[in-house]
């Protein structure tokens, strides 16, 4: 039987590493007086890295210009890090973005039956309570007790660290929960966690390869058949995969 939804947060919930942090991330970089720019197709290369103070970290890396490795480029990612998550508060705020089609009205229909919500996610807690504030409104909480964000957590995705601290918080198995994610790293979080997963397509994972998905979509707007996705739609692929998976004796 269902009994939890564990939400990723970036790609998921909205489509916030294009409109989002990218944006932001930039923003940080001229407010710190520095020419780099990351271009919408630079940051897809970057996010194979999960964690923005990671992926700065990749991205200096391979400049020449950037401070050498060790405690000083530790010392500036961290001070960029921080501005972004600041502008991206800002960014959220003014409304830029939306939640993605589908995502409120499950949110919503779970809450009212009574299905447990988690969130599992590499991002930083503010970023997750801004974003849920701003597009929920002051009692998103009620509707996610659980939130596991990237301060939880020592190994992020696509470790299954987090999932598995998300259960467990729930007080549910992995095979009674859902997950619904975007990427295939997130997938592979969830499923090594034990967790089915559900895949809504962003924009920068369109195209990858997802293995181990017990559906995989454009997004929670319509089904394959282009029915809604509900609460029902989900438990139903949730008992399909879960009753394949009781051994015949
Ligand atoms: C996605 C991430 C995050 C965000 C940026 O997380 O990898 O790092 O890109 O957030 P998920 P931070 O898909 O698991 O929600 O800068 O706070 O890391
Ligand atoms: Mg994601």
């Amino acid at each position: 039987m269902l009994k939890a939804l564990i939400w990723d947060v970036d790609g998921t919930l909205a489509e916030t590493e294009r409109d989002g942090h990218l944006v932001a991330f930039n923003q940080a970089f001229a407010a710190q007086g520095l020419a780099w720019r990351w271009s919408v197709e630079h940051y897809g290369v970057l996010l194979r890295v999960t964690g923005g103070y990671e992926r700065l970290l990749l991205d200096m890396s391979n400049r020449a210009d950037a401070p050498p490795e060790g405690a000083e480029r530790e010392a500036l990612a961290r001070q960029l890090h921080q501005a972004k998550n600041r502008l991206y508060a800002e960014i959220v705020e003014g409304g830029a973005f939306p939640l993605r089609p589908g995502v409120a009205r499950l949110i919503d229909e779970a809450r009212h039956a009574g299905i447990k919500q988690a969130i599992a996610t590499t991002t930083s807690r503010m970023n997750v309570e801004t974003l849920l504030r701003a597009r929920l409104g002051r009692g998103w909480a009620d509707a996610f007790p659980v939130v596991i964000a990237g301060e939880d957590v020592s190994r992020k995705k696509p470790d299954p660290q987090a999932y598995r601290l998300a259960v467990q918080a729930l007080g549910v198995a992995p095979h009674e929960a859902i997950a619904i994610e975007d990427s295939a790293m997130g997938c592979r979080s969830a499923c090594d966690a034990g967790v089915p997963v559900v895949i809504t397509r962003s924009v920068y994972f369109a195209a990858d390869h997802v293995a181990g998905a017990i559906w995989i979509g454009r997004d929670l707007d319509t089904d394959d058949d282009g029915a809604p996705v509900t609460l029902a739609t989900l438990q139903g692929w949730h008992e399909r995969t879960t009753a394949a998976r009781v051994p015949i004796s």
